[in-house]
């Protein structure tokens, strides 16, 4: 069976549209990076530990970048069940 190409390209488009508003769901006040605060409301059980770890420049917020390579890494999971 051939993948239909618009088929492809809508799907892609969806999982875009998924991301980003997990992140905006994440993101409760707005400012682009997710704080310890922000991070427990998504993953209660998040430690202070992981949180650092993940903090990888280490400037106290997750950015987008540092949640996706977390997530990457298992460090913290995925929300989609
Ligand atoms: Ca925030
Ligand atoms: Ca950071």
């Amino acid at each position: 069976m051939k993948l239909n190409p618009i088929i492809a390209a809508a799907c892609l488009g969806a999982a875009a549209l998924g991301s980003a508003a997990m992140a905006q769901d994440l993101d409760t006040d707005g400012d682009g990076m997710y704080s310890m605060e922000e991070m427990l409301t998504a993953f209660p059980d998040l430690t202070e530990a992981t949180f650092t770890t993940a903090d990888a420049n280490g400037d106290g917020v997750i950015d987008e970048q540092e949640l996706a390579a977390a997530q990457a890494d298992g460090l913290i999971p995925m929300r989609e069940g």
